[in-house]
């Protein structure tokens, strides 16, 4: 007898679901309009996702589809992570030199002893053509943000806490957020539609606890108009803050997911709970104690065909993978 193959059309028929609707997504989760021209070997500069102030030297070390996983020069390749081609995460070859970022060092070189040039050199290696990056051909729109600004932010690993905070740093249209007093681990980059940052005032407005830098052992001690005086800094506008539309997403609607835990791996998966920001998915045919939260925005979620499109391999339900499996199709 002929095995049937597995398909999303004939899937979501047979589970009585429908897709999440394109419109739910985002252009960097939705089908790409060009092909990942990136290839093994080639060199850029990007942000560490663990600590996203800091810009690393790296190398493609594997390509799939529409997606790469990049390897930290010098490290063990336990820190690899993968992107997808138009993230926003990197950068060409001299991108830092040329907009006064710091860049880090393959492991082994010291601060001001690395040369880009001196590098490819030595590895017998090339950096990746700028014109593959998606930096490349995006306009930057004019923001009333600039660095420095202070503003009212969620700590994204503690998110009950709204606390004070600066913009460190910008780069096109993204706005690197720093914990006053803080550390740079709990560090993130955003943009101006995002829910976790708000003005000046917001907390105290909204009757809500503001978090203070530490050094205020007293939270009543804070007020702004002191903090701004003594640090010399500027309020963000209220204005340059532009709160993005309830999304769209139900429960009960099917896409494609990153695994987190084997992040190469993209699976079929279903919605099961949704909040203003976030969506829990669940992955078709295992148990929900995998069930994980995520940020509509992520790059790591895509509608239904994207791998089929993009020419990445898709993780189907348990059960349907002894079928002759065309994902997609
Ligand atoms: N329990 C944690 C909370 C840290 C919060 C840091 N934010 C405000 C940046 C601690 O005290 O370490």
């Amino acid at each position: 007898p002929k095995k049937k193959l597995w398909n999303w059309v004939s899937y979501l028929e047979e589970e009585k679901m429908p897709a999440v609707p394109l419109k739910c997504f985002k252009e960097h989760q939705s089908f790409p309009q060009s092909r990942n021209n990136f290839r093994g070997g080639m060199k850029l500069e990007g942000i560490d996702p663990e600590h996203p102030s800091l810009y690393c030297v790296l190398t493609v070390a594997e390509v799939q589809g529409y997606r790469m996983r990049l390897h930290f020069d010098g490290y063990p390749d336990c820190y690899d992570f993968w992107v997808n081609a138009d993230s926003v995460d990197i950068h060409p070859v001299g991108w830092c030199e040329r907009t006064g970022h710091k860049l880090l060092p393959p492991k082994g070189y010291k601060d001001g002893e690395f040369s880009w040039a001196a590098y490819l050199k030595h590895c017998k290696a090339q950096g990746a053509p700028k014109t593959l990056f998606k930096s490349y051909n995006t306009p930057v729109t004019p923001s009333g943000f600039r660095a420095a600004m202070k503003l009212e932010a969620v700590d994204r690993k503690n998110p009950s806490l709204l606390c004070v905070a600066t913009i460190s740093d910008i780069v096109e249209n993204r706005l690197l957020i720093h914990f006053d007093s803080w550390d740079h681990s709990y560090d993130y980059w955003c943009d101006a539609s995002s829910p976790y940052i708000r003005p000046v005032g917001y907390c105290q407005e909204s009757a809500i606890a503001l978090t203070p830098p530490p050094e205020y052992k007293d939270p009543k001690c804070f007020t702004w108009e002191a903090y701004l005086e003594k640090t010399g800094a500027q309020a963000a506008p209220a204005r340059a803050f532009k709160p993005r539309p309830p999304h769209g997403y139900q429960p009960q609607m099917k896409l494609e997911a990153v695994d987190q835990r084997n992040p190469m791996l993209i699976r079929v998966c279903s919605t099961v709970q949704k909040d203003d920001n976030r969506i829990k998915l669940h992955f078709d045919g295992w148990s929900s104690l995998y069930d994980f939260w995520v940020d509509v925005d992520s790059p790591d979620i895509h509608p239904v065909g994207w791998c089929a499109k993009t020419g990445h391999a898709l993780q189907l339900p348990p059960g349907a993978s002894d079928m002759a499996a065309v994902a997609g199709q």
